[in-house]
C-alpha cells in the first residue's frame, strides 16, 4: 500500500487539488487516461492496478509474455488481498509500475486487459496532500493571481511600470525562499517608506478608540521592542524573531495572495505567510490584496497574543487534508473573524480583524453605523458569501474576543476527516493518526 500512497502523492503533486505542484517535469495528471506517471525520451512509466479473481490466477503469468513482446520493463510490483469473491475466496489486487515505449502504451494496456481483470490507473488521492513538517511548506506556494498588478487592469499599479518592476523583484525573493533560510531583507525606497508613514500615522491615531485591547497591547510591545514606528518599515526578520519569542509564531515570505488551503495549512505549524511588498502610493487607505501594511499592522500585533496564536494554529490543524468544501467554510470563517471580525469590549464594539486594522478607510466604515452587524455564529457565518474587492457589507460581532475564539475552536473541531492529526512542537511536525 505504501507505494500506491507514494504514487498518489506524486501524482497529486504539491499542494491541494488543482495545484500546479512543484516546478519540474510536467505532472502526470495532464494525461486524461490517468495511467501515465512520467514520460521521458519516448518511454512512459505507467502505474497500473489490476485484479485477479481466484479462478484466473494463471492470468498473472501471461502478463510476462506481454512484457516480453513490448520490451516493457517492470519497475515494481506489489500484491494485496482484494475483494471477496462469490465462493468466499479472496481475490488478489496488484499494483504495478512499469515502463514501455510511448507509442505502445495503448496496445500494452489493452493486452493486459485480455489476461487480467479490471485494469485501471491508480485512483486519484481522496485526501488532499498536506504538509507534515516545516520544510513541506516550501510546497505550500500556490498563488491566486487575483489582484495582480500585472494582470488586473483595475489594480492601481497596473499602469505604473516602476511599481510592477518593484513588485516582481520582491516577489522573486519570496518565490525562491526555502524554509529555514534567513528571511530576506528589503531595502525600502523613500517612496515606499512614505506610503508606510502615511498608513501608520493615520491608523495609529484612530486605533485607541477602535481596536480591541489585545491588538493595542501587541502593538505597544512591537513599538517598544521591535522597531515599530512611522519612520521605517519593519523587516520580516526582526518581527519574526519577536513573535517567535512571544508565541512561537514565525514568518515566511510569500509572493502574493495564497490559496486558502496553503495559507491555512501553514498556520498549523505556527508559520504566518507574509507579503513583503507595499501597496501602491495612490491608495494608502485601502488595498484589496494583502501587503506588508496589512501583515505588519493588521496581523502581527494579534499574533503576539498567546490565545490568538493558539487558536490560529488550531484553525490551521483543522485545515490539513480537509475537503475543498471544508476549506471553503474555514476560509470564510477566517475571513469574517481573523480578517474582519468585531467584538464587544467594555460595552463598545471594537475591531480585531486584520483587514480592518490595516485599512483606515474600512476601519472607520466598519465602526460607523452604516454597515449591517450580525451576531457571530460559526455555522451561519461559514455560509455567508464574502467579497474581497471593497468594504464588507456585513460584519459579524461576537460577545467578546474570548467568545469568538471558543466558538471558532469548537467549530474547527467538528470538521470531519478520516484521520486525526497531532502537532509535535519538538520536531515542528504533524503526526497523522488513523482513527479506528
Ligand atoms: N494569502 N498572502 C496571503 N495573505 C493572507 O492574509 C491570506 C492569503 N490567502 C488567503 C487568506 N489570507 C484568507 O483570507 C483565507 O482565504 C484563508
Ligand atoms: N483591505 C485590507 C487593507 O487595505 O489593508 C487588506 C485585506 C487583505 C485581505
Ligand atoms: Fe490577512
Amino acid at each position: 500500500q505504501s507505494l500506491i500512497e507514494d504514487a498518489r502523492r506524486e501524482r497529486s503533486g504539491g499542494s491541494g487539488s488543482g495545484s500546479p505542484g512543484p516546478p519540474g517535469p510536467p505532472g502526470p495528471s495532464r494525461y486524461a487516461d490517468g495511467f501515465v506517471f512520467e514520460e521521458k525520451h519516448g518511454r512512459v512509466t505507467l502505474t497500473v492496478l489490476f485484479g485477479l479473481s481466484n479462478e484466473k490466477h494463471a492470468g498473472f503469468f501471461k502478463t510476462g509474455k506481454i512484457f516480453e513482446t513490448f520490451e516493457a520493463k517492470l519497475l515494481h510490483i506489489e500484491s494485496r488481498p482484494g475483494r471477496k469473491s462469490k465462493n468466499g475466496a479472496t481475490d488478489l489486487e496488484f499494483f504495478m509500475k512499469c515502463e514501455v515505449h510511448s507509442s505502445d502504451m495503448d496496445v500494452f494496456i489493452n493486452s493486459l486487459r485480455r489476461v487480467v481483470d479490471d485494469v485501471r490507473p491508480v485512483p486519484e488521492e481522496k485526501v488532499p496532500w498536506f504538509p507534515r513538517q516545516l520544510k513541506d511548506l516550501d510546497r505550500c506556494n500556490m498563488l491566486i493571481t487575483k489582484f495582480d498588478p500585472d494582470m488586473d487592469q483595475d489594480h492601481p499599479g497596473y499602469s505604473d511600470p516602476e511599481y510592477r518592476k518593484r513588485r516582481a523583484f520582491i516577489s522573486e525573493l519570496a518565490s525562491t525562499y526555502k524554509q529555514g533560510e534567513p528571511l530576506p531583507t528589503v531595502d525600502y525606497t523613500a517612496e515606499e517608506v512614505a506610503t508606510w508613514r502615511e498608513v501608520y500615522q493615520q491608523l495609529r491615531s484612530i486605533y485607541p478608540g477602535l481596536a480591541c485591547r489585545q491588538f493595542l497591547d501587541g502593538l505597544q510591545q512591537l513599538e517598544k521592542e521591535s522597531g515599530y514606528g512611522e519612520e521605517r518599515i519593519p523587516q520580516l526578520r526582526e518581527v519574526s524573531a519577536f513573535l517567535k519569542e512571544r508565541t512561537g509564531f514565525q514568518l515566511r515570505p510569500v509572493a502574493g495572495l495564497l490559496s486558502a488551503r496553503d495559507f491555512l495549512n501553514s498556520l498549523a505549524f505556527r508559520v504566518f505567510q507574509c507579503t513583503q511588498y507595499i501597496r501602491h502610493p495612490s491608495r494608502p487607505m485601502h488595498s484589496p490584496e494583502p501587503d506588508c501594511c496589512h501583515e505588519l499592522l493588521g496581523h502581527i500585533p494579534m499574533l503576539a497574543d498567546t490565545e490568538f496564536a493558539q487558536f490560529s494554529q488550531e484553525i490551521g490543524l483543522a485545515s490539513l487534508g480537509a475537503s475543498d468544501e471544508d476549506i471553503e467554510k474555514l476560509s470564510t470563517l477566517y475571513w469574517f473573524t481573523v480578517e474582519f471580525g468585531l467584538c464587544k469590549q467594555n460595552g463598545a464594539v471594537k475591531a480585531y480583524g486584520a483587514g480592518l486594522l490595516s485599512s483606515y478607510g474600512e476601519l472607520v466604515y466598519a465602526l460607523s453605523n452604516e454597515p449591517e452587524y450580525k451576531p457571530f455564529d460559526p455555522e451561519e457565518t461559514a455560509m455567508q458569501p464574502y467579497q474581497d474587492q471593497t468594504y464588507q457589507p456585513v460584519y459579524f460581532v461576537s460577545e467578546s474576543f474570548e467568545d469568538a475564539k471558543t466558538k471558532l475552536r469548537r467549530y474547527s473541531a467538528t470538521i470531519k476527516r478520516p484521520f486525526a492529526v497531532r502537532y509535535d512542537p519538538f520536531t515542528c511536525s504533524v503526526e497523522v493518526l488513523d482513527q479506528p
